[in-house]
Parts: C-alpha cells; structure tokens; sequence
C-alpha cells in the first residue's frame, strides 16, 4: 500500500557546527572542548580533528544546493558557540555573524527553512576553564544569554530552534563516562549536576529565546531511549511506557514532568543533584514542540518485579549497523510517539535525526549502492508513517546527515550521509540513499 504523508509534513536532513565546518584557526575561531579532546592521544579514532571536517564554512553555498537538488525543505544545523563568542564575552565576532547570516539566507533562497540548534556539544573552552563547564550553573545560565542573543539575530529568518542536543551525550558522556569532551570521570553526584545543569541549559535557552523579539518556534531535542513492546501484549505495552518514563527520569521525564520521578531519586540516593528553587519551573516550561533523536531502542517484556518491567539483552547477532551501537528496530518511530502523547503531552514531535553508520566504498562507477541504509531508512520511515496514520503528531523528519562528517570518537571511518564527502578532495557525491530520500520527498510517500 502507498503511505502518503501529510501534505505539510517537513522533510529535513540535519547536521552539526563541530562536525562539519572547518574553519578552525583562532582567526575564525575559539577554541572548543572538542578541540582539546581531539588534541588528547588515544581519545579520537586516527587522531581525527575538526580543523577541516566538510569545510563547510567555505563551501556552504555548495552544500545549499545540494540539498536544494535533493527538494529538502528544512535544514537543521547548529551554531558554533565559539565562532560567534571566541572570548566568551559580550562582542560577538563579526566573521562568524556574517557567516550564518550568508548560511541563512542562502538558505532561504534556495527554499528550504533553516532551524537551528543553539548547542550541539562544542562548548567553548574558556566556559570549561573558567566554570567547570556542565558541572556549573553559569554555564547554563550563559546558554540562556547565547539563546537571547542568537534568537534576536537569527529569529527574524529562522523560525524553528531547537536548544540543546541530547543531554546524555554533553553531560554523562562528557563528565561520567569521560569517552566525550571534556573527558571527565567525576562521582555520580558531579555527573548527576551536570546532567540536571544541562537540563537547566535547555531551559535558561528557552526563556532566552522567547524574549528574542521575533515569533519563533522552539523545543529541546534528545535522544530518549525508546521501548518497544517485545510482543504486543497488553501487559508488555504497559511494562514498555513505564520503562520509558523510568529509564528517561534524568532527561526527558525531568523535562517533561517537571521533577525527579522517584524511581531516580531512590537509585541515586546521595548522589542526587542539587536543585534549587524554581529550577523545574524553567526546566520544564512549554515548549512548542519535542524534537527526538532515533535510531535504536530496547526491547521490554513486563515482569513480576518492583518496576514492573524488564530490559532484555540483545543477543548476540541481533541485526545491527556498521555503528555498533545501532540495533535496526524501527518501531521505535512508533511507539516513541504514542508514548510521548499517552505520558506527556500531544505537541508535536520532529524526529530531529535518523540514520546509520556504515563503512561505505564508492564502486568502480563512482557510486555508493548503499543498499543497507536505503532498507534502514525504509523501515524506519514507514513506522514513522504507521505512528502518523494514528493520529500521532509527528511535523518532521531530519536524516542524520546531510553528507559524511566529523563522527565525534569514531573520527571519519564511520559515515552517516546520505552524501559520500572524499575527504582528500572534498568532493560530495549523492548516494543511493539520497536519491532514494529525494523520491520520498518528491512524491511524499513511500510506494
Ligand atoms: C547523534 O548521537 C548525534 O547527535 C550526532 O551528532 C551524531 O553524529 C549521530 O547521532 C550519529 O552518532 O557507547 O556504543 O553507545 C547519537 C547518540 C550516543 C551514539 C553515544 C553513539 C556512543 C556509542 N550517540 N553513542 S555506544
């Protein structure tokens, strides 16, 4: 059966400042966390940096029409905080300012609607030196007066922001787990104030931008763990909505109940955060849409425990990308939607990335036959269908990425794009699966 999509229904390709723009000097600009990372031996696959990445600050007119040519009609990208504030003080840096004006109204010219990110993890160095990055609440609080200031700038053009990007990645990674920068292992208690600062950051951000001046849209994007039914029990679909609340408690539950659930409270115990008053109330203001980074999920049966749920183990051989980590489960398009209206809230909701990693090889005619993510993509576009045919209110769809770029510790052996980028030369080359997104987007559907 052809799946028809709404006729306004958004379809977008989204890719981040760090891991595409080059331009790195201190002439264009400061230095960021993800700077020093790649700068520490051993942290970044093959030494990999971000001095070059798509050059895409010089050749972003480039890379406009080509998403002009594939009929992609938004644009999620994000602002580099350290080329606009090198010095983290009160000027911003002109060369950076007319950077996005041109990147904008390029875009705009080309028709396809530019929706920002404030912060997509390159927190400028000097907020790590000076305050401890995450782990202070002045750095939250400076995302606030970014937000304010980006949303004045910006907000006459640009009407979609997004704030922060995936609190997990910038927070536990970044001061838990310590494989992200600034490649911190602190105490559970350190880690749990950078994650609840983090959510602070989000909502300082949104406050900011709903004083900018001009009418825009804005919301937070994270990548909420999604679970998904193992059979589609009644039981088994209650068990997953409660794993969903549970295990998202120090993000998006925070977010969107305005609180620590108790489940959290109990398994952190002393390692709680401090909160102060009034933090959940920006925490947890509306937002006009929720924008969920998707790729994977977990499997939940219910059981006879105090939860009332169960996580179960992939097993071995489970189908999986070429990225580890990227277990194929579709549904997740599914039922992260229905979760979110049963749990929280029906506002709609922009898939605000979808993709996979693979090693792909061009063939001898030049070409990237990337069969397995056009079948990733088909999958997971047609849940996303099944979840908008019931009623779930789904605006958009973002493919993580626009071409092949910085891949954060996996440097640049795992490629996302739906672009082949040659590295050497820099030449981008459409794959399989970009000419298979630009029929979806053409006949808005899938056959
Ligand atoms: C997103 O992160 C990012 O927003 C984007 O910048 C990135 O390029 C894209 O996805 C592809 O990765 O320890 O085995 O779980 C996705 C979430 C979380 C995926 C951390 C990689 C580490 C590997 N990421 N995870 S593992």
């Amino acid at each position: 059966m052809r799946k028809q999509f709404p006729n306004d229904f958004l379809w977008g390709t989204a890719t981040s400042s760090f891991q595409i723009e080059g331009a790195a000097s201190p002439e264009e600009r400061g230095e960021s966390i993800w700077d020093r990372l790649c700068a520490t031996p051993g942290k970044v696959a093959n030494g990999a940096t971000g001095e070059v990445a798509c050059d895409h600050v010089n050749r972003y007119k480039e890379d406009v029409a080509l998403m002009k040519s594939l009929g992609v009609k938004s644009y999620r990208f994000s602002l580099s905080w350290p080329r606009l504030f090198p010095e983290c003080d009160k000027s911003a840096n002109t060369k950076g300012l007319d950077f996005y004006n041109r990147l904008i109204d390029e875009l705009l010219v080309a028709g396809i609607e530019p929706a920002i990110t404030l912060f997509h993890w390159d927190l400028p160095q000097r907020l790590e030196d000076e305050f401890g990055g995450w782990t202070s609440r002045e750095v939250a609080k400076r995302l606030g007066d970014f937000g304010a200031w980006a949303g004045k700038q910006f907000g006459d053009r640009a009407k979609r922001f997004f704030t922060t990007n995936e609190f997990y990645c910038f927070t536990e990674r970044g001061y838990g787990i310590g494989e992200f920068a600034p490649g911190r292992v602190e105490s559970d208690k350190v880690r749990n104030q950078a994650r609840h600062n983090g959510l602070l950051g989000h909502g300082y951000a949104l406050q900011g931008l709903r004083a900018c001046g001009h009418k825009i849209e804005a919301g937070v994007v994270d990548n909420v763990i999604t679970h998904v039914p193992v059979i589609e029990t009644e039981e088994n679909i209650a068990a997953a909505r409660e794993a969903f609340r549970h295990e998202n408690a120090p993000y998006m539950t925070a977010v969107m109940e305005g609180r620590y659930i108790e489940s959290y409270v109990e398994s952190q115990g002393d390692a709680m955060p401090e909160v102060q008053d009034g933090d959940f109330d920006i925490i947890s203001a509306p937002m006009d849409f929720i924008g969920y980074n998707l790729y994977t999920g977990e499997y939940v049966q219910a059981c006879d425990n105090k939860l009332g749920y169960e996580v179960l183990e992939m097993p071995e051989g489970y189908p999986t990308m070429k990225a580890p980590w990227i277990k194929i489960l579709p549904s997740v398009m599914y039922w992260s939607a229905r979760y979110t209206k049963e749990c929280w809230s029906d506002r709609p909701i922009y898939i605000a990335e979808n993709g996979c990693g693979q090693h792909d090889v061009m063939n001898g005619h030049a070409k990237v036959m990337d069969v397995d993510r056009v079948f990733y993509l088909r999958e997971y576009l047609s849940h996303m269908h099944r979840a908008i045919d019931e009623g779930y209110n789904i605006g958009g769809y973002y493919l993580w990425s626009l071409m092949d770029n910085f891949e954060w510790c996996d440097g640049y052996d795992t490629r996302f794009g739906m672009v082949y980028t040659d590295f050497e030369n820099q030449t981008r080359t459409p794959k399989l699966s970009a000419e298979f997104y630009s029929e979806v987007i053409r006949g808005n559907a899938l056959v």
